[in-house]
């Protein structure tokens, strides 16, 4: 599964990850490479252009980590744009809770795996607790029926089936009677499937969708019919919705071009995977993972990772040395502000900034308060900003004006900022307390 453009990926990566710069000609050549294999692995031809021009994008614009090789922040570059493509974020069903009753509708072709994954789903949802009944409403195929019986049994579960009745409409009002009066809680609706999108097909699944207003309307996608599985999935989408895919036969030798292009060209995302024949073979689709099987490289993107963390804190411990010989400048006291968003918490940046603990509570620096003070220095000029000694009264009135705040505010600021300056000098002649900053930012 997922071999081959798993195989192609590391090839490239392997050429690239070895060299000490990376030019811009190396990364035209990788994304054409890229280009190449996600066609060949069936991706859709607008989903692939997208992915080259924002991966080059990207890779140029990319700042530059001293801690690993060019080679590796392209591979997290990729990585991060296929978890994109795929999805970003594992998707759960959506029901009710336990006490009314939920549906899941089950749609697609012929042969797409519904009966089959009618049966791996109520299963799954039986472990969660809920009170599954799978309810037989395809009522074409002559099997079908007894199929969805036999998968019953083996996962335990009670069908609904009506021996007489040939509308699947009628059919579906019956179970829900059912459901309702035996408290189930959740039914999973099992249709027919056809061998092409046709309007006879479509205008039955809209009939059954209104009477059985489905929590959840499943496509169910075969993954090796690649991209005429993307076509259809956006004509279901269109002509009766659908709130999530089931991608099957995951575990069959797939070029994964389905896959990767679902979520970008239907919107929808993929909600499990069926990877076997037997009723456990459902697995929750993780964008994350499949993108580290495409890849093959998650040692490498947590590698980047943790560089990228340890830039925020080379960024810290430069901003840390300016306090420290109070070279630290409004300019600097601004940038401050970002990084504290940044960071999160206010308490983070303080506990960074020399004796700030005791000074300044937390309550002093507010987020309101924060943007007061960022508009009144951003009214400032920049000369103003780099030696505010020299703000005197006329400067002020002009600066209060400019950000739409009093005299009063613009002095109190400046106050401020002279106090934490004195703080930082005081506190840059304690070696000791230095020693243990340092420690704290791991410099
Ligand atoms: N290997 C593998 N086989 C699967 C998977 N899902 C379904 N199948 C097989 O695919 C075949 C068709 O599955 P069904 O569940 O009958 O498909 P269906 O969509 O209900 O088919 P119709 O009712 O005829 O439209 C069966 O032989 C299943 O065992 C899967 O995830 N992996
Ligand atoms: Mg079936």
């Amino acid at each position: 599964m997922l071999e081959r453009i798993s195989d192609k990926f590391s090839d490239i990566f392997r050429q690239l990850s070895g060299k000490a710069t990376i030019s811009e000609k190396n990364i035209q050549d990788a994304v054409e490479e890229i280009k190449v294999a996600l066609l060949e692995a069936d991706v859709n031809l607008r989903v692939v252009r997208r992915f080259v021009n924002r991966t080059i994008e990207e890779a140029k614009g990319e700042a530059v980590l001293k801690a690993v090789n060019p080679g590796q922040q392209f591979v997290k570059i990729v990585n991060d744009k296929i978890v994109q493509l795929l999805g970003d974020e594992h998707q759960d069903l959506e029901l009710k809770g336990p006490d009314a009753l939920s549906s899941i509708l089950m749609m697609g072709l012929q042969g797409s795996g519904k009966t089959t994954t009618s049966a791996k789903l109520g299963l799954r949802l039986k472990k969660e607790g809920r009170r599954v009944l799978l309810v037989a409403a395809d009522l074409v195929r002559p099997a079908a029926v007894d199929q969805l019986k036999v998968l019953g049994k083996q996962v335990d579960l009670e069908v609904f089936s009506l021996e007489k009745e040939k509308d699947p409409v009628k059919l579906v009002g019956e179970a829900k009677k059912y459901a309702i009066k035996s408290s189930f809680n959740t039914m999973i609706v099992d249709t027919s499937g056809r061998l092409h999108l046709d309007e006879e097909m479509m205008k039955q699944i809209v009939d059954i969708k209104r009477v059985l207003d489905p929590q959840e309307q499943l496509f169910v996608a075969d993954s090796m019919t690649g991209q005429e599985a993307v076509t259809i999935a956006k004509s279901f989408d269109e002509q009766v919705g659908i709130s999530g895919v089931v991608l099957t036969k995951f575990d069959s030798d797939t070029r994964g071009g389905a896959a990767l292009s679902l979520k970008s060209v239907t919107g929808k995302p993929i909600k499990y995977v069926g990877v076997g024949e037997k009723p456990e073979d459902l697995d929750p689709f993780y964008p994350e993972r499949i993108a580290s099987r495409i890849l093959g490289m998650g040692d490498v993107v947590s590698l980047v990772e943790k560089a990228q963390e340890t830039i925020d804190l080379e960024e810290a411990a430069a901003l840390q040395e300016k306090m420290i010989s109070a070279t630290f400048t409004l300019e600097d006291y601004l940038e401050s502000f970002a990084r504290m968003r940044k960071m999160g918490s206010v308490q983070s940046l303080l506990e960074m900034i020399p004796g700030a603990k005791g000074a300044i509570s937390e309550d002093d620096i507010d987020e309101k308060e924060m943007k007061k003070e960022e508009a009144i220095i951003l009214s400032m000029t920049i000369v103003e900003r780099r030696n505010h000694r020299i703000i005197g009264p006329s400067r002020r009135k002009r600066i209060a004006k400019g950000s739409g705040s009093s005299v009063a505010e613009v002095n109190r600021l400046i106050k401020r900022f002279e106090k934490m300056r004195l703080m930082m000098k005081k506190v840059s002649k304690n070696k000791k307390y230095q020693a243990k900053l340092m420690q704290n930012l791991g410099v």
